[in-house]
């Protein structure tokens, strides 16, 4: 089955783990990988900002590890490796620079078809989460104020009348606050397409709220990185 499949099928909203190849040493990647793999997690997101040069040798080290799925959450199109199962193809729909809109796309199109990777449309939307954050820094775009709900809403409707297949709200990695959940909440009211939230996310009681506001995919990536226990204590703390 597609990874897109997968998604579609969850009968809970699931948390993903999200692992950064410039970030992680090998000891912490094997112990979260292995939490992973004993829990509910479907696969693993891996991605970052900058572009790694050793992206194929993480992935292919991370096969060691583990048979989740592995699907690339790119920072630009420069990260693609064919030894991932699937990538969210992102387009930046908050912002209006045409690189992250359309441009990147072109260049990694052949690519992308020649490699056979899953690509699943994702509309990216970065939401304010009260600081500066690198894809707001490295994309030069704003990102929507997290009180502009009603404009949430529109972008997300307009990325799946556009035929994304996803929609990704991202408040930024190490975000202080998180997107709001009632905006989750209403965008799910508003699009039939699944919804992943990411960005900021540190608590149980947080995933529950995205959980309950409609949320298929909860992103976790410092908050896991930065200590891999807090991957058993979230899940363990989960009343799903
Ligand atoms: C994924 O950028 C996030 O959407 C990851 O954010 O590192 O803050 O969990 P954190």
């Amino acid at each position: 089955m597609s990874i897109y499949h997968q998604i579609l099928s969850f009968d809970h909203p699931r948390v993903v783990v999200l692992l950064d190849p410039g970030k992680q040493d090998m000891h912490s990647t094997e112990k979260i990988v292995g939490l992973c793999n004993a829990s509910s997690v479907p696969f693993l997101l891996v991605g970052g900002s900058l572009v790694q040069d050793f992206l194929d040798d993480y992935l292919l080290m991370l096969r060691k590890y583990t048979t989740l799925p592995l699907v690339l959450f790119p920072g630009n199109l420069m990260q693609l490796s064919r030894h991932a199962d699937a990538m969210l193809l992102l387009s930046l729909v908050s912002g209006r620079n045409p690189e992250f809109l359309i441009g990147q796309h072109v260049a990694a199109a052949m690519y992308i078809r020649n490699t056979g990777i899953e690509a699943i449309p994702t509309g990216y939307m970065l939401i304010d989460g009260g600081g500066f954050t690198s894809v707001q820094y490295m994309t030069q775009t704003l990102p929507i104020p997290s009180d502009k709900t009603d404009i949430a809403v529109a972008t997300a409707v307009a990325a799946e009348l556009l035929g994304h297949k996803l929609i990704y709200l991202e408040a930024g990695s190490g975000a202080k606050h998180p997107v709001p959940p009632a905006m989750v909440e209403e965008v799910a009211k508003n699009v039939n397409i699944p919804i992943v939230v990411g960005g900021g996310i540190r608590q149980p009681q947080e995933i529950e709220n995205y959980a309950r506001a409609g949320a298929r995919v909860i992103v976790l990536g410092n908050s896991v990185e930065n200590n891999p226990n807090n991957l058993q204590k979230i899940l363990a703390d989960l009343r799903w």
